[in-house]
């Protein structure tokens, strides 16, 4: 399960419905384009914490149906509704997904043993595995090296995706758990976390950008640092101008410019404008093309 994973985007039509038709093209795109070694379905880049959870279910059944067993696939499941993300967790492992994942709960400070709680219970009651996906900047959830020992304990959870700038933990964990799976989150990043140890990395920018993403990885596993960072620098360049015109609509909008119906983001996040859809342009003329 090594290697990179796109963090699925979802197109949605104007009404917010989902576009079942571009969110098949954008599977086949992610593994025939961008040739990543696996999709994390139902994330943050897949605006996944603003739809209900019959489109939830509707996402991982047209992922798993589009990409058969072409990549790895895991689901992210994580809620801070704890019986749903047991209901998606059932769901998602009856349809095929060999790995969940769910987002540490937020918004209410959970104490850790509520959070143990919370994965323990995810795992028991679907059998499935499980990798902890821990964003702290998002979720205002930091968890110590300790904490992480404590629920590695369950052999069902079997890594932690890590989106923060933490290297020295990074580094720590990697080192402590050579037997979990450590993902990288932050794309612009990825070299340093590949040189601390990781064993892939998951993430929205590989949407678009997956083949530099591989480059990186791959030259970074081969002890080749000077390489890879002329390309992590080329990758930067392309990152700080997507999240300078907006994350997951910039992204959407050089993905309909490689030729895929990459449709809008969900309300209550904020139509493209002329502007932005320029900007899109000149970044995938500048980097892309
Ligand atoms: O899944 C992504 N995080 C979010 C990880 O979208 C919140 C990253 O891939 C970032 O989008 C990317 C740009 O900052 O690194």
């Amino acid at each position: 399960m090594k290697g990179i994973y796109s963090a699925l985007m979802v197109p949605y039509n104007e009404d917010g419905t989902i576009n079942e038709k571009g969110l098949r093209e954008i599977v086949r795109h992610n593994i025939d384009n961008m040739k990543v070694d696996g999709l994390y379905v139902g994330g943050s880049t897949g605006e996944n914490f603003m739809i209900s959870t019959d489109e939830k279910k509707r996402v991982f059944e047209i992922a798993i149906d589009e990409a058969k067993d072409k990549v790895h696939l895991i689901a992210q499941v994580g809620s801070v509704n704890l019986y749903e993300a047991v209901e998606l967790g059932k769901y998602a492992t009856k349809l095929g997904y060999k790995c969940l994942s769910a987002v540490t709960p937020f918004y209410y400070k959970f104490d850790f043993s509520e959070i143990k709680d919370y994965y323990e219970t995810i795992v028991r009651e679907t059998g499935n595995n499980m990798v902890v996906y821990s964003i702290p900047f998002l979720t205002g959830v930091n968890m110590n090296i300790s904490q992480f020992e404590e629920l590695f304990k369950n052999e069902k959870i079997i890594g932690v995706k890590f989106t923060a700038g933490d290297f020295y933990l990074l580094e720590r964990m990697s080192k402590a758990f050579p037997n979990k799976l450590i993902y990288a989150g932050f794309d612009e990043m990825l070299l340093p976390a590949v040189v601390m140890g990781v064993d892939g990395a998951i993430g929205s920018t590989y949407n678009v950008n997956g083949a530099r993403a591989k480059q990186i990885f791959d030259l970074a596993k081969q002890g080749k640092v000077k390489e890879a960072l002329a390309i992590q620098n080329v990758t930067n360049d392309l990152i700080e101008g997507i999240l300078s015109n907006g994350l997951y609509q910039t992204i959407k909008e050089i993905m309909k410019l490689q030729g895929v119906d990459a449709g809008y983001c969900r309300k209550p996040m904020k139509r493209i404008s002329e502007k932005q859809v320029e900007f899109a342009k000149e970044l995938y003329n500048k980097f892309l093309k």
